[in-house]
């Protein structure tokens, strides 16, 4: 059957002429159940939110009685949740994907995969010089990516239990209130990866199924600017939809949509007259919580005097940041909604709130998108990664005692001996791409051209 996903791809993602965005559905009108038939002759439908009265709320989420979700009739499982942060509120999350998540050194970026160290602090060489823009120059622009939990081994296209790192508990307390809120009560996070997109990045169409797990939802947040996102199905002959994703949008993927193909063909380029998109602004009432911003930016006078505090301590303490120990004992797995796992993560988004001197950020987002992608990777009732049957060229893995030889009821087979490498946007470059040792080194895939429809790098940017 013929592939009618890249050629969409490649039309959304095309510079000249830019392309007709008439089919690419933009849910921000928060429409009704009856307008929405109307609209869309019952294609879209409003999904059910349970609000979870048995645990605290999250700070800088809306109550989730006024969110509004959408399910989409041919894309089962897929849901789209509009924005449901309090505006000013995703600074929390911008400051945390940006300026601690990357220096953390249990975390691997796209930087320290490629030999460089592991917690450099990016953010803060950027924060102290940076005024106006995010150049090319700049390092913290070739930061791609960053893993959190089980990292991603983007060669082998596998999770492994001798390289993880302790899920922030944080990123684990949104992710299951996202999933008490949607029905999937039993969600565990366990890995993520956070993506960087610049004006010219893209992603190209893929599935994520190297979790061992592929029944639990995943979730995926946009910060920043705009982005087109595709769905398709689990072949690249399904004809994909797109859609506008927002500043604060969160789509889940579960059911058939959580092995569908998905691409991000277009990070749209923000309107003049607003750079930052008007969720990042707080609210009177909540313009307390921030510190006064100092015009001198990228100075360390922008900086708060409680946040140089703060910078200090975490440095002297542990190097990269005040959150995770702020939070104290981080939660297993399951546990991230108890009462005192909240109520830290609140204290500590309330703390973050009122020390962070944000124009730096706001100078990245401009140029940027940011989206954090939480996946569950183990079954229920695993507690680690089975091995691997040795020598078995199909993938099979087994656990408990019965590792040796055959299948057994708790063998899994891995979707990776099959996948098509050429394919794949993720892992190592395609042969075109790694002869350009540039690109290699950064892990960006320098000609676009060359490397379109055959490369198995994450993130491309253009060359310019
Ligand atoms: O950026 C997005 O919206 C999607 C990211 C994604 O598909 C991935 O990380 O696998």
């Amino acid at each position: 059957m013929a592939d009618v996903f890249t050629p969409e791809f490649k039309r959304l993602k095309a510079k000249h002429p830019p392309p007709d965005h008439a089919n690419v559905l933009d849910l921000t009108k928060q429409l009704g159940q009856e307008e929405l038939v109307e609209k869309y002759g019952g294609a879209v439908i409003e999904a059910d939110i349970q609000a979870p009265h048995e645990v605290l709320p999250l700070v800088g989420l809306k109550p989730c009685e006024s969110w509004k979700a959408y399910k989409f009739r041919d894309f089962s499982g897929f849901i789209l949740i509009l924005n449901p942060f309090i505006d000013g509120f995703q600074r929390y999350w911008v400051a945390r994907c940006l300026r601690d998540l990357p220096r953390n050194p249990e975390n691997v970026t796209n930087l320290s995969a490629l030999g460089g160290q592991r917690g450099e602090d990016l953010w803060s060489e950027f924060a102290q010089k940076s005024c106006s823009t995010l150049t090319k120059q700049d390092p913290l622009r070739k930061l791609r990516w960053t893993t959190l939990g089980y990292h991603y081994n983007w060669t082998t296209k596998e999770y492994s239990e001798a390289n993880k790192a302790e899920f922030p508990p944080d990123v684990a307390c949104l992710s299951q209130y996202l999933a008490r809120c949607m029905g999937f009560g039993q969600y565990r996070p366990e890995a993520a990866i956070v993506n960087y997109y610049h004006l010219d990045s893209t992603l190209a169409g893929h599935t994520d199924h190297s979790e061992l797990d592929q029944a639990a939802p995943l979730f995926s947040i946009s910060f920043g600017q705009s982005a087109i996102f595709m769905l398709g199905g689990a072949e690249k002959s399904t004809p994909p939809m797109s859609l506008m994703l927002h500043s604060g949008d969160i789509c889940i993927m579960s059911g058939s949509s959580r092995l569908s193909y998905h691409a991000v063909p277009k990070i749209l380029a923000p309107p003049a007259e607003q750079p930052v998109p008007k969720c990042f602004s707080l609210h009177p009432e909540e313009e307390s919580l921030a510190p006064q911003s100092s015009e001198t930016c990228g100075s360390r006078n922008a900086v708060t005097k409680d946040a140089q505090e703060l910078d200090s301590e975490s440095d002297a303490a542990s190097g990269f940041s005040t959150t995770e120990q702020q939070i104290g004992n981080s939660c297993s797995n399951d546990t991230c909604l108890r009462d005192s796992v909240v109520k830290d993560v609140n204290e500590s988004i309330k703390h973050v709130m009122s020390s962070l001197e944000f124009k730096p950020f706001e100078v990245y987002i401009t140029s940027s998108r940011i989206n954090l992608n939480i996946r569950q990777v183990l079954p229920p009732g695993f507690d680690q990664l089975p091995k691997r049957l040795a020598g078995r060229a199909d993938g099979k893995m087994c656990s408990g005692d019965n590792c040796e030889g055959a299948e057994n009821q708790n063998t899994f087979v891995t979707n990776h001996a099959t996948s098509c490498v050429g394919e794949e946007p993720y892992g190592a470059m395609s042969d075109q791409c790694s002869k350009n040792e540039a690109a290699h080194k950064e892990n960006v895939c320098a000609d676009d051209t060359l490397c379109d429809g055959q490369v198995s790098k994450k993130l491309k940017a253009d060359p310019s």
